[in-house]
């Protein structure tokens, strides 16, 4: 039944609905979990061993089954800098896939709403910066993540299609640098910040003179809490229907440099900070113009310090290294 609010094209009622997180156990979608329990929705879920989302025929047999009003694609092959560069195949095979599967399924089933996520590294590598969502495909990628952006592009060219050609309310928010619970801390694989709080943990409980930290340290990152994205996602989803995309950032940035400074005064490392530069910088800044957002009324609320401090309290009580204590 289509509610009063839901004949405004724009409105999205979540209520009794049912919802499918695909990815709802990895970091974007355990968040995405965490805020939609607070809506009055029925969530679905599947795990990864039971539906292998790169499989079209066992995709289409679940969702069919399962038959969910509205889906999140949180589901992602992710990783830091090393390795997206080391693996292209897999990020562009993997992603690219989930998002055919996932999209072609939906709108054979007439899922009513579907939200794809890309990355602020589908802009191009020298993008004006903040970088507005209209200078997507206006220049050449940065080669470090080049593949993983291409399959992002995909997803989002296909929701616009679906919306173009079928009328689906298939569409695409675009994250900044993400972190949070959930994390992975696995050093060749993680992003940044969880990488460098591992490290700044490990040299300070092995009482260690340097800490190394890859690339010349003068790139610059904007990074968001993982649970301002799910917000940000609930809303996008309640309150976005065209196929225009949405940058989600926190609209501040800092240098490498800086927010190894700031890891180490969270951790209590006291030794001295050596960059790696035969390891990659990547593009120099990607800042994400987040007005079209901050237009329609949504903000972040979570500081990079106190996001930081919680991701290393979490970590900490949950990992099995050793501590100083
Ligand atoms: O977080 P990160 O791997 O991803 O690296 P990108 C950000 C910056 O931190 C780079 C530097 O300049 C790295 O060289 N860095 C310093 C480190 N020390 C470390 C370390 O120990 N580990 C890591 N990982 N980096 C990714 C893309 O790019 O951003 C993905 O590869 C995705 O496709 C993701 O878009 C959000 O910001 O450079």
């Amino acid at each position: 039944m289509i509610s009063m609010a839901e004949r405004d094209d724009h409105h999205f009622d979540l209520r009794g609905k049912r919802i499918w997180i695909a990815g709802h156990s990895g970091m974007v979608g355990s968040a995405l979990t965490r805020r939609l329990r607070r809506e009055d929705c029925q969530l679905l879920e599947v795990s990864h061993d039971e539906l292998d989302l790169t499989r079209q025929q066992e995709t289409e047999e679940w969702m069919a089954n399962a038959r969910p009003d509205a889906i999140f694609i949180a589901a992602a092959k992710v990783g830091g800098i090393v390795a997206n560069s080391t693996y292209p195949a897999d990020f562009l095979y993997d992603n690219a896939m989930i998002a055919m599967n996932i999209m072609h399924t939906a709108n054979r089933l007439g899922v009513q709403k579907l939200l794809w996520l890309g990355s602020s590294c589908v802009y191009p590598k020298y993008a004006e910066q903040p970088i507005r969502e209209d200078s997507l495909l206006t220049g050449a990628l940065e080669p470090t993540n080049e593949a993983y952006a291409v399959a992002k592009i995909a997803g989002l060219k296909l929701a616009e299609a679906y919306a173009r050609q079928y009328g689906r309310r298939f569409i695409t928010a675009m994250p900044t640098n993400l972190y949070g619970p959930n994390d992975n801390f696995d050093l060749q694989n993680a992003h940044v910040l969880p990488a460098l709080i591992r490290k700044m943990h490990e040299a300070k409980v092995a009482r260690s003179p340097s800490v190394v930290v890859w690339g010349t340290g003068t790139p610059k990152r904007e990074f968001l809490h993982v649970d301002d994205l799910a917000d940000a996602c609930v809303f996008v989803m309640k309150r976005h229907s065209d196929p225009e995309i949405v940058n989600i950032g926190s609209g501040k940035e800092i240098s490498i440099h800086d927010a190894a400074i700031l890891i180490a005064r969270i951790v209590g490392y006291q030794g001295s900070i050596v960059f790696d530069t035969s390891k990659p910088d990547g593009t120099p800044r990607k800042l994400v113009d987040p007005m079209r957002l901050q237009a329609m009324g949504w903000k972040p609320s979570i500081g990079l310090e106190a996001g930081i401090s919680d991701l290393y309290m979490r970590w900490q009580q949950s990992s099995t290294l050793p501590n100083d204590g």
